[in-house]
């Protein structure tokens, strides 16, 4: 008698609960979105959610993110009580933090999976990372690898590899699908999960905050993933895409993370999968509670873009923390000390937060090149790495310094 084993699967990654921007809090955004969340999860009679990494912006996230991300939990299970949830830590979560409550969890559909663990032998423990997926009957409909942002050491040896780190990731993926193999049955599916870069990934120019590298040394290629699995949900890069295969995505930060991700359609994918045959993917858009706004979109001279800022609409009785993130682009040919003061001044009581101000000189250049605080805060350990060595030695430094650079930070921030 033929059974229906498919399952509605919901993607997402890289919430980054209480991340500021540029010092503004999020929490209502953040919670805009965990409320139409949930709503989807019922709308589409969602089976399962993943959530792949970077679910708080840093490793000690405050008491209020934290409150945020498991009134989540609570809330979106009483709202659908079959819901199962995986959760996988990210380069910005903390591995052993995020996965501290699970012991509460364990009786619950909820997993969190942050470390990686190892057997006494020193081998990877495959079966921690597996995670069976339950229809509503109880029956298994298919595997999710919950595989977690791997801090260099998480990642099996790969024998006279030049880069350890990204070889020994592959070599993971692979272990895990041959830990797999045996045990799927071939109605089930099998759902890999990462949060990693990789090659082939579109990046906007100015995006250095998923950056963890130059030279593309830290790339994985996608074909580990589409050659193996029923579909792959990545976090990582905040751009939501498919890389090299429809079944390999990242699904994009829900909200936007800098003003590069201006055009971004922010969303969650829906994964219909069925056994091993390929999944129906369907990425769903998500409303943005307050957006980007670049006034004027090229920039203009002071005086007009006064009078721009002036004609916005004004806030009313409403409440700023939906109000439009502003950057303000204007034409400079010189040093101009009031330029901040009047800006602000024309902005007051309107329904727009000023972000950043960019001066443009008239050659289309920038003003300076990145030594305000807010760009300063989005530079990777490795940038600041780079330029220093670029300054000093007049190049670049090669892929295995960097690599190795690499190395010793995570082993430090572990
Ligand atoms: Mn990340």
């Amino acid at each position: 008698m033929p059974y229906f084993y498919g399952m509605k699967i919901i993607h997402t990654a890289d919430w980054h609960l209480g991340q500021r921007f540029y010092d503004y809090d999020r929490t209502f955004e953040h919670g805009a979105f965990l409320s139409h969340l949930t709503q989807l999860v019922v709308s589409q009679d969602a089976d399962a959610l993943l959530i792949s990494g970077d679910i708080f912006d840093v490793s000690n996230p405050s008491a209020i993110s934290i409150r945020q991300f498991y009134t989540f939990l609570k809330e979106v299970i009483a709202a659908r009580p079959t819901l199962q949830i995986i959760v996988t830590a990210g380069n910005h979560d903390s591995p052993s933090r995020l996965e501290a409550p699970q012991p509460l969890l364990d009786s619950t559909r909820i997993s969190i999976i942050g470390t990686v663990s190892k057997r006494p032998d020193g081998a990877i423990d495959y079966a921690a990372l597996t995670i069976p997926i339950q229809d509503a009957q109880g029956s298994i409909a298919g595997y999710c690898l919950a595989v977690p942002f791997l801090r260099p050491g998480d990642q099996p040896a790969v024998e006279g590899s030049e880069s350890p780190y990204t070889d020994g990731i592959v070599k993971l993926y692979e272990e895990a699908a041959e830990h797999i193999a045996p045990i799927r049955e071939p109605h089930q599916f099998v759902i890999a999960m990462g949060h990693l870069h990789t090659s082939g990934a579109a990046l906007s120019p100015d995006d250095k905050s998923e950056r963890t590298s130059v030279g593309g040394v830290e790339c994985v290629s996608p074909a580990v993933f589409s050659e193996r699995f029923t579909y792959t949900a990545l976090g990582h890069i905040h751009r939501a895409q498919r890389v090299g295969a429809d079944h390999v995505r990242y699904s994009g930060s829900p909200i936007p993370m800098s003003f590069s991700e201006e055009n971004y359609v922010h969303q969650v994918v829906l994964v219909e999968a069925e056994g091993s045959a390929p999944p129906t993917i369907t990425p769903l858009p998500l409303p943005i509670a307050a957006p980007l706004l670049r006034i004027p979109k090229t920039a203009r001279p002071l005086d007009e873009v006064v009078q721009l800022l002036r004609d916005l609409e004004d806030v009313g009785d409403r409440p700023m923390d939906g109000a439009p993130y502003l950057q303000v682009n204007v034409l400079v040919d010189g040093p101009e000390p009031g330029l901040k003061h009047r800006i602000q001044t024309a902005l007051e009581g309107k329904y727009a937060r000023l972000a950043r101000i960019e001066g443009v000189l008239p050659d289309g250049k920038p003003e300076e090149e990145s030594s305000t605080p807010d760009r300063l805060d989005q530079l990777q350990p490795v940038d600041v790495f780079t330029k220093k060595y670029r300054q000093t030695y007049q190049s670049d430094p090669s892929n295995q310094l960097v690599e190795l650079f690499n190395e010793l930070y995570h082993s430090i921030e572990n």
